[in-house]
């Protein structure tokens, strides 16, 4: 297993403020990864904020930079990621493109975050959602939806842990060896629940990762995570509960130094969702210190 990689990530631009590609590519950069950015959106902010402007790219300029990589011999990945995409047109030509990756390098790792809502909300079109389950769970590698997500992806209803364990099953059958639901609500706590199948006659490896949650609403620490696990996942590719580990233990910290800067400044931390100090936590994502410890089911 090499130790970095070269990846291609498909993923929101904002000037202001760390979502999607802001956030993704900084964090695989700092942990030894070349990343080549598509930005599949460039907007002034993320979406929470009052307005926003900005252009949008479609399914066929997607395609453009694809071929134009191609005609100079430059598409060859060894990992794919993707976060939000705002419609089906965009999502098939993502479909397309994992298709021709793996004709270039057949051992490609698509790395798929089936970003569709969160809490009950859905936030891209309802139509997203069967093509998600229908086309891009079998293609995937490594799948990270959250509790809503991955709900939409099996039709479980998940409510406790044994269901989200299910549901990382259910995932599994579909495709992907190896599934994180990111964060799943239990009695007011997160947790998160790995899952890593070896091998198709086994039953997977699952574990649990207990997260106390932190009173205050982030924007981007989905598409962070993501491309943590992503990072450390390839850097220890047997051992999914080392990187998730070491995952969260990075977002924690994190989490933690934003909190206290805001509440420095004076802020109600309560009232809106805080941008997170991705720059000013470069050393907790390079050497995270692993507080986190996964528990074994
Ligand atoms: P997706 O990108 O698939 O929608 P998601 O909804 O799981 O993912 P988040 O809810 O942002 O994304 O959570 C991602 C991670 O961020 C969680 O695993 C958790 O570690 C951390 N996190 C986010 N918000 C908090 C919080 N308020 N307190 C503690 N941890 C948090
Ligand atoms: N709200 C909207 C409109 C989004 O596009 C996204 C994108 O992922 C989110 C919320 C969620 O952000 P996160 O990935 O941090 O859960
Ligand atoms: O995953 C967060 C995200 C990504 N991209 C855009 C967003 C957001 C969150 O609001 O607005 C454009």
């Amino acid at each position: 297993p090499s130790e970095t990689g070269r990846v291609l990530s498909i993923q929101s631009h904002t000037v202001q403020g760390y979502v999607g590609n802001k956030s993704a590519v900084f964090a695989l950069q700092l942990l030894g990864y070349d990343v080549d950015p598509i930005n599949s959106v460039q907007f002034s902010n993320h979406t929470g904020y009052p307005t926003f402007k900005g252009q949008v790219l479609n399914g066929d300029q997607l395609w453009d930079l694809i071929e134009g990589l191609e005609a100079n011999d430059l598409l060859y990945y060894t990992h794919l990621l993707t976060g939000y995409i705002g419609s089906v047109s965009f999502l098939n030509t993502v479909l397309k493109v994992v298709d021709k990756l793996r004709a270039i390098n057949p051992g490609l790792t698509y790395v798929c975050d089936p970003v569709m809502g969160d809490e009950g909300k859905l936030y891209v079109p309802q139509e997203l959602v069967s093509v998600y389950r229908e086309k891009v769970v079998p293609v995937a590698s490594m799948l990270t939806p959250n509790q809503f997500e991955a709900e939409l992806l099996t039709g479980i209803r998940i409510v406790s842990e044994q269901d989200g364990r299910e549901a990382c099953n259910r995932l599994h059958a579909a495709g992907p060896p190896k599934v994180v639901i990111t964060s799943m609500n239990m009695n007011g706590n997160l947790i998160l629940i790995g899952s890593h199948r070896k091998e198709k006659a086994l039953p997977p490896e699952q574990f649990k990762i207990a997260i106390p949650k932190i009173p205050a609403y982030f924007t981007g620490t989905g598409d962070l995570m993501t491309a943590l696990l992503l990072g450390w996942s390839n850097r220890y590719p047997d051992n999914l509960e080392k990187a998730a580990e070491l995952a969260v233990s990075s977002l924690q910290a994190l989490l933690v130094r934003t909190l206290n800067d805001y509440r420095r400044a004076g802020y109600d931390c309560q009232s809106s969702s805080l941008e997170i100090r991705l720059i000013q936590s470069q050393d907790d994502i390079r050497n995270p210190e692993a507080k986190y410890k996964a528990e074994r089911y």
